[in-house]
């Protein structure tokens, strides 16, 4: 939850946030690793899309998992399964993670595992499609997903979310057919608010989308690794 601030305080606050997430960043740049920051309103499927990312890259590519959740490990608990070094945060009453909160889990794979050797942190945030918007956490990109069950007009009404976004999944696809929805005009909204977003629909469960997803992240992956490294 947000403390009520006023706009100087705000801005203050957002400095300092885009302070830790420079620092972030260094730790990432240093390594090699490719880091992107997942964010959705609660549900939309982050990670189910995670748990197939998993099972479809691992072990070409070498993945470790920052969990933001409020209070429970649900979700870090589901992924640990894939055997990937998974860190899990616990935001209390916070809405979104921050970059301070991001920097612990990134001193925490420091010390744990070798994180030279990895090719990309994923981030799952906390489900909420405002503030995480616009909490920098030391990320590359930006990834948002928007399910078909929200409506069309969702990229309109929050538009920050999908201001930001470097890549915009449209997700639980095979849902469309029972709704009345176009995903064309979902498109067409996000466009009005950012031309530039690649926009990929999926389905987890149908699989459909899903390979343009995992090329768009191998493409991330080789676009930040040092030449000599990359395959
Ligand atoms: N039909 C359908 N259901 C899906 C799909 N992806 C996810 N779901 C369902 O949507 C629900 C929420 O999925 P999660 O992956 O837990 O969503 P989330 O964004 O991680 O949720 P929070 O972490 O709570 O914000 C689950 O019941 C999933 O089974 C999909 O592609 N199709
Ligand atoms: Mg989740
Ligand atoms: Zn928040
Ligand atoms: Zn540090």
């Amino acid at each position: 939850m947000h403390q009520t601030v006023d706009a100087a305080l705000g801005i203050n606050l957002l400095h300092a946030n885009q302070e830790g997430a420079d620092h972030n960043r260094v730790h990432f740049d240093e390594w090699g690793v490719t880091c992107l920051n997942l964010m959705s309103s609660p549900g939309a499927g982050k990670t189910v899309l995670l748990e197939k990312t998993l099972a479809a890259l691992r072990p070409e590519l070498k993945i470790a998992v920052i969990e933001g959740d409020m209070t429970t490990e649900l979700d870090a608990d589901r992924l640990r399964q894939y055997d990937v070094p998974v860190i899990a945060i616990n935001t209390g009453r916070s809405c979104h993670l921050d970059a301070k909160m991001v920097a612990g889990g990134i001193h925490q794979l420091k010390q744990d595992h070798r994180p030279t050797d990895l090719d990309l942190v994923l981030v799952e945030n906390v489900g909420n499609l405002v503030c995480p918007a616009e909490f920098e956490v030391g990320e590359h990109a930006k990834v948002a997903l928007l399910s078909v069950t929200e409506g069309e007009d969702k990229p309109l009404k929050y538009p920050v979310m999908f201001q930001a976004a470097d890549c915009l999944l449209i997700t639980k696809i095979d849902l469309a057919p029972y709704l009345d929805i176009e995903i064309e005009r979902i498109v067409a909204n996000v466009r009005q608010l950012n031309p530039r977003v690649k926009v990929i629909p999926v389905s987890a469960q149908s699989g459909d989308g899903l390979e343009r997803w995992f090329d768009w992240l191998r493409s991330q992956v080789r676009s930040r690794k040092p030449a000599h490294q990359s395959a």
